[in-house]
């Protein structure tokens, strides 16, 4: 059983997910954090990742390591989203099998899934259809870990869980226009149309999509939690339940942000998937729960975005 003396790997820990996992072990105590950060340890060199494991000897890891971006990064670089993604799973994975960690958890994506998927999607809805085209290699890679984990379960009795994460967002985002997800790209743009003056603010795609946001605080709860109680093949979906378009998420962020000017919509930009929404009722019976509301969880990080610049 995990505990506060336990070696534990974060792997990715300077990312939105990998950091916020470091606080909440750090605030429930676990005070023996291996670290590792990219200018030390590329964890797409298989070599570089097993010597590390080798010496390191970890008990416990969190794999959120991967190469992410919002669905424009995705649709310009399919090769890195795959083969990135490919390498740094299957290293981190097997290094934590063939040097005796007791336990792994791999945190995968809400994409995974097909784009006409049921809503809300349930864990059963894993390859019965065709994917989101936008980011069919970033899903097709995370698939790729899930069964990764799985595979080992079976063949060798590895403890590997996989978690499927709904759209994440909190401090420690990405905010860079070109590759962010949409939450942190449209309080940059209202923040930047506040303090210009700017009438108006376009928003990407007709606004229709819907999509479920999880603070990246209550996905890091959840990852300790299902570390130190979950320990089944079976995937398990981490959101809140609900869901919003991305015109009501735009109107939301803007209020949060200040900004009183016109929002428009560039429908020569991609939609992506038009719902995704998670069915969370596997989570729930494991007795776990989403508690930041989003309007709350809009307004924190922006008092945090505000810090940082
Ligand atoms: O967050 P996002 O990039 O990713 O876009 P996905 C969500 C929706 O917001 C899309 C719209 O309909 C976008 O067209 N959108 C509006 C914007 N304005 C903007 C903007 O300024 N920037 C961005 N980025 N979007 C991702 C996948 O899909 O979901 C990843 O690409 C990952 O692989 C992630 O799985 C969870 O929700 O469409």
């Amino acid at each position: 059983m995990m505990d506060t003396t336990s070696r534990i790997f974060v792997a990715g820990h300077r990312g939105l997910v990998g950091s916020a996992i470091v606080r909440r072990l750090q605030s429930e105590g676990y005070g023996n954090l291996l670290l590792a950060g990219r200018d030390c340890l590329d964890l797409r060199d298989n070599t570089a990742v097993d010597r590390w494991f080798a010496t390191e000897r970890p008990d416990y890891v969190f794999l959120a390591a991967a190469k992410v971006g919002g669905i424009l990064a995705n649709d310009t670089y399919p090769a890195e989203f795959l083969n990135d993604n490919l390498r740094i799973q299957s290293n981190v994975i097997d290094s934590a099998w063939r040097h005796g960690a007791r336990k792994l958890e791999f945190l995968g994506s809400s994409c995974i899934y097909p784009r006409f998927a049921p809503q809300p999607i349930r864990e059963d809805s894993l390859l019965t259809g065709p994917l989101e085209p936008t980011n069919e290699w970033y899903a097709i890679a995370k698939i790729a870990g899930i069964k990764m984990a799985q595979a080992y379960r079976k063949q060798y009795g590895f403890s590997a869980i996989s978690l499927m994460p709904t759209n994440l967002y909190g401090p420690g985002d990405n905010f860079d226009l070109a590759g962010s997800h949409v939450l942190p790209a449209l309080m940059r743009k209202f923040h930047e149309a506040r303090l210009a003056g700017s009438p108006e603010v376009t928003v990407w795609g007709t606004g229709t999509p819907r999509r479920e946001f999880l603070h990246v605080d209550d996905l890091a709860e959840a990852a300790v939690f299902l570390m130190r109680t979950y320990d089944s093949p079976e995937i398990v979906n981490v959101g809140t339940g609900s869901d919003v378009t991305i015109a009501e998420l735009a109107s939301m962020v803007a209020r949060a942000v200040g900004y009183g000017g016109r929002i428009v919509y560039d429908s020569s930009k991609p939609d992506g998937t038009p719902r995704k929404l998670l069915d969370v009722s596997r989570l729930h019976s494991l007795g776990w729960k989403a508690s930041i509301e989003l309007e709350q969880g809009i307004a924190s990080t922006y008092r945090w975005y505000l810090t940082r610049r």
